[in-house]
This record gives C-alpha cells, structure tokens and sequence, in this order.
C-alpha cells in the first residue's frame, strides 16, 4: 500500500494561496483530475486535480488555511496509475488563446459615434474553440439597465466556465439565448438598446480549467482603456436585486443538477464565494420552507406578523409537549373528515349514585367522578358497537378491528395535553377505572408518564366538565377513529309529557372519522352512551 503525499502545485505566479474549499470526504475514493481542493488566490480560483487515483486517508490542511508551492496537502492510498504529467496551475493554453481571440475581437468592434438611440446586437465573442458551449446561466433580464462589462451570461465548455461580459451599456430589449441551450462564437445574445457615442470595448472573463482540471480566471480587457468589470446588478422579474454569483465550477455544476439559482445562494467563503455546503443549505432550507407550506396539504401558511407593531409583546418558546400537540392536532384536522354528534345524557340518577359513594370513597381514598362513569360507558359503547373500535390502516386499504378496549383520557397539565390510556377498561369496575383515573392523571401532572402509559388508545375522552362550556367539537385522536368531548352537567327543565322535571344533564360530543364510521354509526354508538348514562343498571349488564 503506498502512499502518497499530494502538494500545492506551481501556482502561476502566485506566492500565497487560501485553501476555499475541501472537495472530498475523508476516506471516499478519487480518481485522477477529481478535485482535491479549491484553492483561491487575489486574482484566480483554482482546483486542485488528484494526481493520483486512490482513498483520500486525510487532508494536512483545513479550509481557511493559506499555503503556497510544495506544501503538503493530503495524504492519498494510491490505487492504480499516477498522473502522467505533473500537475500544474499554470494558465492554460485554451485561456491564453481566448486572450488572444478576445482581443482581436475587441479590435474589430465599430466606434459608435451618433448621440441618438440605436439597437445593437450582442453576440458571443470569440471563446477560443469551435464547439458548441452550454449557457448555463443567462445573467440578463429584459429592461435592464447593462453597464460595459457586466456579465451577461455564463457559458461552460467541458473544460471551462466562461462569463461573458458585455461589450456594450444598454438596456436590454430582446434576448436571443436560453439556459441551457448550447452556442458557440458569433452567436447572437441580446438586442440593446444604446445610447450612441459609446466605445464599444469587449472583455472576456474566462474561469477555465486546463486538461488536468485546473483553473485559472482571467480578465482581458482589450481596448484602449481597460474596461472594469463591473459587479453584475441583474434585475430580476419582480425587480429584485439579484447578488453576483461567485462560485467556481463544480458549484455551478452542484446547483443545476439542484436546479439551484445561484443568485438566490449566499456566499460563506472568501469574498463571498458560493461553496458547495452554501448550495446544500440553501436546499436544506428550502425543503423546510416548502414541508412548511405543503404540511397543509397546499393550504398556504400563515403569514409571519411582527406583532410589536401593535404593542408590546413577548416570544415564548413552545414546550416539547405544545409543540407534539401542535403538530398532532394540525395531522389528526387535516387527515381526518371530522362530524361531530351532539346529544346530552341525563345523568341525574348516575350523579346521585355517585354522590352515594362518596363515603366509601372516602373510606378507600378513591374519588369517583363523572368521568369513571363516562369511560367505563365508553367501553361498553365501544363492545356494542364495534365500528368505533376501529383503526383505518394507513394504506387505506382496509381497516383494524380491536378486540381490546382501552380508553385514552386527554389531562390537562401546565406542560401541555397528554393522553394516558386507561387499558382493558370493559374489564374493570367503576373504583378501579377511577383508581386508574387518578393515578394517571397525578403522573401526568408531574410529567411522569411513561410512553407505554400513553400508548394503546382505542378511543378518547376529553373532559372539560370541571371546566365549563356546552358543547365543542374536539379533534379525533388519529388513527382512532372517534372521540367523546364532554362538558359541563347542568340542571335543565324536561319536559315528562306532563310537566317539566329538573334534571341533570350532561353535554356529550362526539367527533369521528367519517371515512370509516357513518353518521347511522356515530347515531347507534351515542344513543347507547346516552342510555347507559343515564341508567347505569345498564352497565352491569
Ligand atoms: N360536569 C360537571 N362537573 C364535572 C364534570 C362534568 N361533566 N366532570 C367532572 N366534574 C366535576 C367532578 O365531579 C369534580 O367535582 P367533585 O369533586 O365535586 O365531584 C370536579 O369536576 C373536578 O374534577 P377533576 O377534573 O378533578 O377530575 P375529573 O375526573 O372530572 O377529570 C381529568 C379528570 C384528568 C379528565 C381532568 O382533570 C382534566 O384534565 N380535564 C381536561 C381535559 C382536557 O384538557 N380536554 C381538552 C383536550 S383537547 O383540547
């Protein structure tokens, strides 16, 4: 196994260079002219090609650091052949002769002299080869306002990416490229329109890698008067400044195959240059923005609103548990078509019942509430009328009939909802159910709940009797399918066909799953939680 110290080739000229980006994951396997590094100097951008196929083992310099000729750089497990030539971050020979070609160009653009308006058309200066080159980014929008030099399109050849620069300053009224499309020398780019007495000048910004991989950027100006090349201020369609786009080529590689519009990337390397993790985040960020916008299924988010225009305000952090209910409520609301059925039970005899037990309650350090009652009616309900019981698979394909019974109940703690789940509960009495009731329900409030406590659920109750209210319409507890909010007993007038008798009556409203239950269903599964609540002999049976 040999290995091979790979070192900061001749840098053309320059002394120093700053290492911009690491290319390559430690341990990934390179071939040879795969990128090592990008190193980056005042005047060039230049990748360094593996001279060698094999693992990279490590890195001997960090992102950041600044290095120069023959320092050492990473360490490769050679594997295979070495690099016939030696590598060299020279300027290549397809530069110096889009140098060359440039400024013949340049030399033969006309001298416009007329002070009035003129159209002029924009064409592909001479780019040092005759094949066809993709536009990979067109950097121009129609109603620009183009200075000398600007860049008005990116072109990249197999070995190069090429700015190209405009060679006059006008505003754009027609253009005659697409990205993507593939062009060559005296193609037409754009019709300007210019004002006249312009000299027109012409420079090409070649970034352009040699046979080995590496490269060079170079800027040719080639009139009289060297032409600045200025920072490209491109408008985009809702007249948005759109940054200059500094990245080198296997970023812009990166962001089309991403469909990345590398004027919308911020820049974290040196002097802004786009890296690869810039594109990554930008993606990454992305992605979240639209799981934002599509959790709805479509529905557009809500708008973000600096409330402190109206006063003061505070931003409170959400607890883990708000937050889990947040995101559960909003599935359950989305993915379940609620009905609710209201009815209310007269649970006068049950409530005299209950007052009955209160001493031997007392005696066993059990309180009896309503809500026993209610749970232990729930799994009655829920034996008789099997559809209840019910959990629609995922695939949607067919459903899940339970054969246990167990009764999740929604406790309200300063942390937030949860939902212990009182098993079995056909299988117990009415001192056990509330047994269970308070023992959940104190964990709950201390945060002690175990997962499993929370898991099981056939079926749940919310209860906001001690609370208040008539009547509301809570959420399925998805993938159950029905849920009984209850609220608070009142004495009503009934009537007795006769006269109007007192009675206690209790608000029951259950919401379900309309995918799987009917309406006919929700009618027969509340009609029979009413009776039993209000003849609990019922119950017993
Ligand atoms: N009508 C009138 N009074 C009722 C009642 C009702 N429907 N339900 C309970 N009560 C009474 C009880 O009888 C008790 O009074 P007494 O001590 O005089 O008997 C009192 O209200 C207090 O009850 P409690 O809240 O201590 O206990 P509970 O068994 O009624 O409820 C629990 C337990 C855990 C369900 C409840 O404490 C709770 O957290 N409820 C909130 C549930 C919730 O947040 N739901 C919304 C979820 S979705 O948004």
């Amino acid at each position: 196994m040999a290995i091979e110290i790979i070192t900061v080739p001749d840098l053309g000229g320059a002394e120093t260079v700053d290492v911009i980006e690491l290319s390559v994951q430690p341990g990934e396997t390179v071939e040879i002219e795969d990128s090592l590094l990008v190193l980056e100097s005042d005047k060039a951008t230049m990748d360094v090609p593996s001279p060698q196929s094999g693992i990279l083992l490590k890195y001997l310099v960090t992102e950041g650091s600044t290095v120069q000729v023959g320092d050492a750089i990473a360490e490769i497990e050679a594997v295979g052949e070495q690099a016939s030539t030696t590598v060299e971050l020279t300027e290549s020979a397809e530069v110096k002769s889009i140098q060359a070609e440039t400024e013949t160009v340049a030399d033969n653009i006309e001298k416009e002299e007329s002070d009035t308006l003129s159209e002029q058309l924009i064409i592909v200066p001479d780019i040092g080869s005759d094949d066809d080159v993709e536009v990979i980014e067109v950097s121009i929008a129609i109603g620009d306002q183009v200075a000398q030099g600007d860049t008005l399109m990116v072109l990249e050849s197999d070995k190069a990416t090429m700015d190209v620069p405009s060679s006059h300053a006008g505003k754009v009224i027609k253009i005659l490229v697409t990205e993507g499309a593939r062009i060559r020398s005296g193609a037409e780019v754009a019709i300007f329109e210019v004002n006249a007495g312009v000299v027109a000048q012409s420079a090409l910004v070649a970034e352009s890698s040699n046979a080995t991989g590496e490269t060079v950027k170079e800027t040719n100006s080639v009139a009289e008067e060297k032409p600045q090349k200025q920072q490209p201020t491109p408008i985009a369609e809702g007249g948005q400044e759109l940054n200059d786009v500094y990245a080198g080529p296997a970023v812009r590689l990166l962001a089309r195959e991403l469909g990345v519009s590398l004027s919308k990337v911020p820049g974290s390397g040196p002097r802004g240059r786009i890296q690869k993790d810039d594109v990554n985040s930008y993606v990454k960020g992305a992605l979240s923005q639209l799981d934002l916008a599509t959790s709805g299924q479509g529905i557009p988010p809500i708008p973000a609103i600096d409330f402190a225009q109206f006063g003061e305000i505070e931003t409170v952090k959400l607890s883990k548990i708000q937050k889990l209910t947040a995101s559960n409520m909003q599935r359950n609301w989305l993915n379940v078509p609620h009905v609710t059925h209201f009815d209310d039970a007269d649970i006068t005899e049950l409530e005299e019942f209950r007052q009955s037990l209160k001493r031997e309650g007392e005696k066993r350090g059990i309180r009896v509430t309503p809500v026993a009652f209610l749970i232990k009616a729930i799994g009655a309900s829920l034996q008789a009328n099997p559809e209840f019981n019910r959990s629609l698979a995922a695939d949607g394909d067919s459903y899940i009939q339970k054969h246990y019974i167990n009764v999740g109940m929604a406790v309200d703690t300063p942390r937030g909802l949860v939902v212990p789940v009182i098993k079995d509960v056909n299988e117990k009495g009415i001192w056990e159910i509330s047994a269970d009731i308070a023992a959940l329900a104190g964990l709950a409030r201390e945060g002690k709940l175990k997962a499993s406590d929370m898991r099981g659920g056939c079926f749940t109750l919310s209860s906001l009797g001690a609370i208040g209210g008539t009547g509301f319409t809570p959420i399925v507890n998805a993938p159950e399918s029905g849920i009984l909010g209850v609220s608070k007993s009142q004495m009503k007038p009934v009537w007795y066909g006769h006269e109007f008798v007192p009675r206690l009556l209790l608000p029951l409203c259950l919401s379900y799953d309309h995918r799987l239950i009917n309406g006919a269903d929700a009618g027969r599964f509340m009609t029979h939680l009413v009776r039993l609540c209000s003849d609990i002999r019922y119950l017993a049976l």
